[in-house]
This record gives C-alpha cells, structure tokens and sequence, in this order.
C-alpha cells in the first residue's frame, strides 16, 4: 500500500484531472493545447489549493473556537524551498495528481520543475524553521510563523571563470499561486522620532513615543499542510509598504520626487534577505527588518488575544513567542512598550507577562555571530525601546546581580546588557537570557557549550531555564519526495506510516546483512547517483562515473566548516596519483555546493580554487578519471534534495565546538550516507545512534581544540612536521592551478600559516588524511559498506523534526491539539 493511499478519496484521478483542466481556463485564462509548462504548473497549484484553503479556513475556525494555546514561531528567514510535491504528499493527493498529468500529456516532475525555490533563508537556521512549521502542522499542534515577505531572496550565485557573482533571485516575478494577501489584517508600523515624558490628571508619568514615520506591513499567508493531517496552519510574511496617508502638501510644494522617495525607502525595508550567516554589520535597515516584523507579528498576536480576552491576565497562558536565535529579541522590548504605553499595565505586571511569554533558541556560539546594536542606533530608529532596556538592565543589575554577587562591579559590567566601550552596544543575547523562561541550544554537545562556555553566570543565576532541544528534519521532503525509490522500498518493508514515525525504519537494521536487501539498498544508491552524475553534466560540463564514490559537501561556505580542509586533502590525493600512478584507490567524485556571504573575501577565495583546481583535475588525463572535483553552482533545498540521495559520504568537518547542530548531517545519513566527521554538534548524536563503527570519526574533540588554542597554537609546527601537507599548502602559491597568474591562491595558504589557522585545519590535516583511508578502504567491501549504508539510513529516526517538536512541546511550549473538522 502506498503512503498516500489513504486520503486518495479526497480527489481521484479523474477529479483531479477535471480540476487542472478547469483551472487551466478558469483561473489561467489558456487551455489545454495553449497552455505552456508554467501555466500547468499554477493549474496543478489550484487544483490542489480547492483542498488546501478549506482546511485552512477549518484549522483557524477550530483553533478560534477552542481558544487554544499556539505557538508563535518568530523568524526572519523560512526556507522553504518549492511547495508543489510536499503540498501534494502532505495532501494525499500525490498519485492522483502524477496520474492526471501523465494521462494529460504531462510530466510531473517537468511541471513541478516550474516553480522557482522560496529561498528566503540562508541556511540551517532558516531551513529547521521550515521543517518545524512542516512538523507542527502534522502533529496538529496550533502554530503561526512569523517572518518577512522578502522581494528578493538569497541572492543567486552565478560562477564566471570559476569566481562567485551575485544575482539578484526573484521569486514571486510572475506570482506565487501558495500565498494570500491578507489586506483585512495590515499593520502600522512607527519608526524614529522622540519620547515624551507626560504627567497625566492623575500625577501619573506616561511616555509617549512621537514616531518620525510610519510604515504598513501587509500580510501574506503561506498554507502550511500537515502530513495526513487536517491541519493546514500559516506561514504570515509582511511586507512593507508606504503607509497610506499621502503627504498632499509636499505634493503641492513640488515634492512629487520626494514623496516618491518616501514610498521606496518604505518598501525597501522588506525588499532583500540579507545574504549574511553567522556574522553581524550592525546595518540600520537590517535592525529595521527586525523591529518591523516584530511589531505587525506581535499586534496580529494581540489583535487574535483580545477577540477572547478583554485583560492581559490570560495572555501568557494564550501565547507562547519562540525567537528563533536573537534576530527577533525587539519583540521584547515592544512587548513592553505595548502593555505599558498603549495598555496601561505597570512594569511589574508588563515584565511578569514578558518572561512567561518568550523563550529562545540560540543556534552559534561564534563570537562575530552573537548580535550587538549600536546603543546610538536604537535611540536614533528605537529610542522608547531604548529606555525600557536600560530599565530592564537596571533591575536586572541592581536586584538579581547584586543579591547574587553583592558589591562586585566587575560582574555587573560582565553580565550588563549594555556593553561599555567606545560604542556602547546592546547584547541581544543577554537580554533574551535574563527575560525569557527558556533558553536552548541545538544539539545535546550545543547546549552544553551554551551553559558552560558562553552564559555561565546567567545558569549559575537561573540552571532551570536551560535546555537542549536536539534539531531534526521533516522526512516528508528529506525522504519520502526526495527519494521516491528509497521511500517505496521502506514502505514495502515497514508500511506506509514510517514518514510520521521514522524509528519504524529501524526494521532494516534485521536486514542489513541480507544481501538482496543490500542489493535493493545499493541499487537505489546508483540510481539516485546516475541521476546525480547527469545533473553535474548538465551544470558542470563534467563526466562523472556513477560507479565512484560520491563524497559531497554542501553547506554554507565558512571557515569553521573547513572545505579548505577538504581541498588540502584532495590536493595530497591529486599529488599521491601524479606520484605514483599504481596509487591505489577507488575512484572518487569531490562535489561541492555553497554560497559564500559576498562580504567575506576568503570564502570567495575558497570557491574559486575549488573551481580552479577542478578544471586541472578533471582534465589531468595522467590520472585516468580516478578523480573528480566538482562545484555545483547555486547550491539550494531544490538542488540538495537531488544530492543527499546521491551520496556515499556526507562530509562532516567543522572544528569540534563550533558547528551548533548541523542538519545536513542527518539528511545524508537518512539517505544512506556515511558520516565523514569531527565530534561536533548532532555528529555525536548521530554517531551515538549508527554506532561508532558505522561512521568515520576524526581529528580533535572539542576540549582538545580548548586544550591545544590555550597553550598556544603552531600552524608552522605542521606545516614544517608533514611533508605532504606542506607540498599542497605550497602548491596553492603557484601557478599550477591559476596558469600565468601565481598567487592567485595564497590567500589560503596564508589563512592558515600568518593568519594562524583559526579553525585548526592543519592540526586536523593528518587525522582527516588517515579517516579518508578508512573510507577507502571500507568501499572496497562492498557488502561491508552496504550494511552500514543501511544502518545508517535506519537507525536515525531520532532526527526527524516531529520528536524536535514533541521536545519543544514538553519541556517548553506545553501545547495541546486540535482536530479540525
Ligand atoms: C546575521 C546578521 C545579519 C544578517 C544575517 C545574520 C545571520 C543569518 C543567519 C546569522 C546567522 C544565521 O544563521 C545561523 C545558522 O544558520 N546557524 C545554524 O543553525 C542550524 C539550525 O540550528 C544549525 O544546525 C547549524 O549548526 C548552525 O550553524
């Protein structure tokens, strides 16, 4: 029986083929014979939304009537990827729908490969979000997403001459047929301006804040359909635009242009995602973006509130605001501003309703990524918000420091919100630490580090609001649609409910020895690879054999996830073969994907001579295509869910204590990848639930990083102490890859010499070497690698974002379900 059996009833084949013909003319103004791939594409869409909005308008009836608790998952990035096949899947309706277009002349994977990826999101951060919001909904939780309707999402990477350029990714350019624009629900926003102290009739000191301008938020809700389930909960982006009002008289005194610049500077704020991840350039705009999601979010939560509720005594019971890392912590403040300014609470009562309310999740423990706002820029865009930080640092400093450590300044410097310096800065985490009732890392080691490295002092104050909440990733995408081959094959072994209880893969671990099952197993793996290899001909210009080993690693490009670590050891491989051409080993494909920040030189750098040293390699005839590199251009969820399946080795090689979580991670042990890595974030976890012997564990743990930084660390000790490393960090300073043009690469080589190799890449070099053996050599047994290929693919049920949720559920947000109708 297949997975999508059971709610077939609710269109069949023949309806749904009425439907998208209906649409076709109805709603796309074409038909059948006119009709191009994109017009097939919106009627499939709407076909689909006859079942989708339905549940939509049932799931908030429900969650209105019942008065429930949700969840308000804030978040300036939800990368959701395409929405066609998982909304067809979570719908029931996939089979249905690959029938009538095929019995219409049509492929569904042509129609569904129209739709353009929703890519607002750099990276994990904003990936888990989708995944949550996709396993919130399947588990009937009530739940609303809040984030930004970005005009332009993460930038599309083009390569010319084997450097990164940034293209501007236009999404929505010709519509988006998931989303409604919900005009019933705007927002105003105030920004800049001046606070007014007034003392009212009754002596009593108020604060007005005079805001300078005034921008809409307008709400665009994105369905969010449960697997199998009744509940389609939303996505709510805003959008900015100029508010209504139009200044006649600037009109009239000629300011047409002027008031026209109004009207850009208004929509700009939710124009661009800013490509950045783990690091912080203090811009106004971005701090902007923050405040300005953070207030039509927290209205519309007020707005629902008060249509049951006629006091605030009840509002912490009603809503529960997860801050997705610190990017929305102004919530709190204009929570504040909110009760006390607008609703008349006193402090105490304001600040009780606060910390009840938020909770938040830290996702790095990067210094350069931990959020700091210019003091002088918050009183230039924020300046109430500004007063109600320094009261609610005051209390902090003077009640909960003072009682614990009394008389030491030092402390209160340390642990202030408020750093001093020559600008003094807000720190973003600190003020969420000390308001909200939860406070969690990513991954079991992650959250350790949180406690013990980077708020030592706020757990020592407060142990019991520290969590771990371990990430996870929706099967529904990751497997079931990604994989098709994989998914029926465990659907014959298991049934049809293992994409809502992933442990039931376990069942496969009995198999793993079986050699037909191997057979089957490894078969798919060639399959996904076969597919693979023609997509890297169709990008890349370059041939691949399906038959080597395929060791990918995609992921944001930063120097603490060492792909220059990679291309060190793929030079010492290139240099071994020139070496002796008798070298023994299994053919190998090298396959990259990542975008670099475009601020960040050496990320840059790196791309490029990935690209560079491809061209050599895969032209070099004296090593008979023993070995491959490729770059695959504009790494993103659409191209990644053609990878994970392809992969025989899932690199893993952050230095340990730096990577929070990683997700990617169990992607590709989902798919029957083996784990190449250091111990570091859910690599422990994963490694703990495959087994040891099941994945290539390597270099420095964690204390020993601390252990070799603190008595002073030597790139030279290395370089001068392995010949091998020393010859392909020298390498990179000629013209060997780059011809005519020397030095073109030394910018790595120099990171990791002068620069003193912050993320310990050569320390690693000779550890990561011997581990690239082991693989090697464990290729070589082919029913030795199948067996661990499906152990690894059955035993990481624990990483599906459902138990994520189930965690979040328990130890923080304490919600119940609803059943919709
Ligand atoms: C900062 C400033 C300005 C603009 C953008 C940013 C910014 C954006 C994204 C900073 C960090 C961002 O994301 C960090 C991130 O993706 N962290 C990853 O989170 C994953 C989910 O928890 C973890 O699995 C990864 O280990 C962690 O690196």
């Amino acid at each position: 029986k297949k997975a999508t059996a059971k709610n077939a009833l609710a269109l069949s084949k023949e309806q749904f083929k009425d439907s998208i013909v209906k649409h076709l003319r109805s709603t796309l103004g074409t038909d059948e014979a006119r009709a191009n791939n994109q017009a097939w594409w919106k009627a499939t869409c709407s076909a689909v939304n006859e079942l989708v909005f339905d549940r939509l308008t049932e799931t908030s009836k429900a969650n209105a009537e019942n008065d429930s608790r949700a969840v308000h998952y804030l978040s300036l990035e939800f990368l959701m990827g395409r929405l066609t096949v998982n909304n067809l899947h979570n719908v029931g309706v996939f089979d249905a729908a690959r029938d009538a277009l095929t019995d219409l002349g049509k492929d569904i994977n042509d129609i569904c490969d129209e739709e353009p990826d929703m890519a607002l999101g750099n990276g994990g951060l904003g990936r888990l979000a989708a995944c949550f919001i996709d396993s919130l909904a399947t588990l009937n939780y009530p739940a609303v997403g809040y984030g930004i309707h970005y005009e332009h999402g993460l930038f599309r990477q083009e390569i010319q001459g084997g450097r990164q350029i940034e293209r501007p990714d236009s999404w929505r350019e010709y519509g988006n047929p998931w989303e409604i624009c919900r005009p019933e629900s705007i927002q105003e926003v105030p920004l800049y301006g001046y606070v007014e102290t007034v003392f009212g009739e009754d002596g009593k000191m108020r604060k007005v804040w005079h805001a300078g301008r005034q921008i809409k938020g307008v709400p665009w809700d994105i369905p969010v359909v449960g697997y199998e389930a009744k509940t389609v909960n939303v996505l709510r982006l805003w959008e900015s635009k100029a508010a209504d009002f139009f200044d006649w008289d600037v009109f009239n005194a000629g300011g047409y242009v002027d008031s026209q610049a109004e009207k850009s500077q208004a929509e700009a704020v939710s124009k661009v995602l800013y490509p950045n991840d783990e690091s912080e350039q203090g811009k106004e705009l971005r701090l902007i973006q923050q405040y300005f999601f953070c207030a039509c979010s927290l209205k519309d939560i007020i707005r629902r509130y008060k249509r049951n509720h006629t006091d605030f005594s009840q509002f912490s019971k009603q809503a529960v605001i997860q801050l997705n890392d610190t990017h929305p912590t102004v919530a709190i403040p204009e929570l504040m501003r909110i009760l006390i300014d607008e609703e008349g609470l006193v402090w105490d009562d304001a600040w009780k309703i606060c910390s009840e309310t938020f909770a938040y999740t830290n996702h790095t423990l990067l210094p350069e990524a931990l959020e700091k706002w210019a003091v002088y820029l918050f009183e230039k865009v924020l300046p109430r918000h500004l007063e109600i930080i320094y009261e609610i640092n005051r209390r902090f400093l003077e009640d909960e420091v003072e009682a614990k450590w009394p008389g030491n300044d030092e402390m209160k410097r340390h642990l202030s919100i408020i750093e001093e310096g020559e600008t003094r800065m807000v720190r973003m985490a600190f003020l969420c630490v000390v308001t909200c009732f939860k406070t969690n890392g990513v991954a079991a080691m992650h959250s350790e580090l949180v406690k013990q490295d980077l708020f030592p002092e706020f757990c020592e104050l407060w142990p019991e609001r520290f969590e771990n909440v371990t990430n996870g990733v929706t099967p529904r995408r990751w497997l079931l649609a990604c994989n098709e081959e994989l998914a029926s094959m465990y659907t014959d072994l298991v049934g049809d409910q293992w994409p809502r209880d992933l442990t039931l893969l376990s069942k496969a671990n009995e198999f793993a020895d079986d050699a037909k099952f191997q057979k089957k197993f490894m078969d798919i793996k060639h399959t996904k690879k076969v597919q693979l290899a023609k997509v890297i001909k169709d990008l890349c210009d370059v041939e691949v054999d399906p038959n080597a080993i395929f060791d990918i690693q995609i992921k944001r490009l930063h120097e603490y996830k060492r792909q220059h670590l990679n291309v060190l050891h793929i030079l010492a491989l290139y240099r071994r073969l020139l070496e002796n051409p008798n070298y023994e080993m299994n053919k190998r494909v090298f396959i990259f994907g990542a975008k670099a920040a475009p601020g960040y030189k050496l990320a840059k750098d790196i791309i490029y001579a990935i690209n560079k040293i491809a061209d050599k390699v895969n032209n070099d005839e004296r090593i008979q295509g023993k070995l491959k590199v490729v770059f695959l251009p504009n790494y993103r969820v659409t191209l990644a869910e053609k990878l994970f399946p392809a992969a025989d080795v899932s690199e893993q090689i952050s230095t340990a204590g730096y990577e929070a979580s990683g997700t990617g991670n169990m992607k590709f042990a989902l798919n029957g990848a083996l784990t190449l890595g250091t111990l570091d974030g859910a690599n422990v976890e994963i490694a703990e639930e495959v087994g040891d012997e099941n994945v290539f564990i390597f270099g420095l743990n964690c204390d020993e990083v601390k252990a070799l930084k603190a008595a002073g660390y030597n790139p030279w000790d290395y370089y001068y102490g392995n010949p091998e490393l020393k010859a392909v960090l020298d390498w990179l300073e000629t013209d060997y890859f780059t011809p005519g043009a020397p030095g073109e690469l030394a910018s790595i080589k120099q990171s990791l010499l002068e620069g003193g190799d912050p993320y310990l890449c050569l320390a690693d070099f000779a550890s990561y070497s011997e581990a690239h053996i082991a693989v090697d050599k464990m290729y070589s047994d082919k029913k030795g690698w199948a067996r661990k290929a499906i152990i690894n693919s059955a035993s990481v049920g624990k990483f599906n974002s459902d138990r994520s949720i189930e965690d979040y559920v328990d130890r923080i947000w304490h919600l119940e379900k609803v059943m919709p109708n």
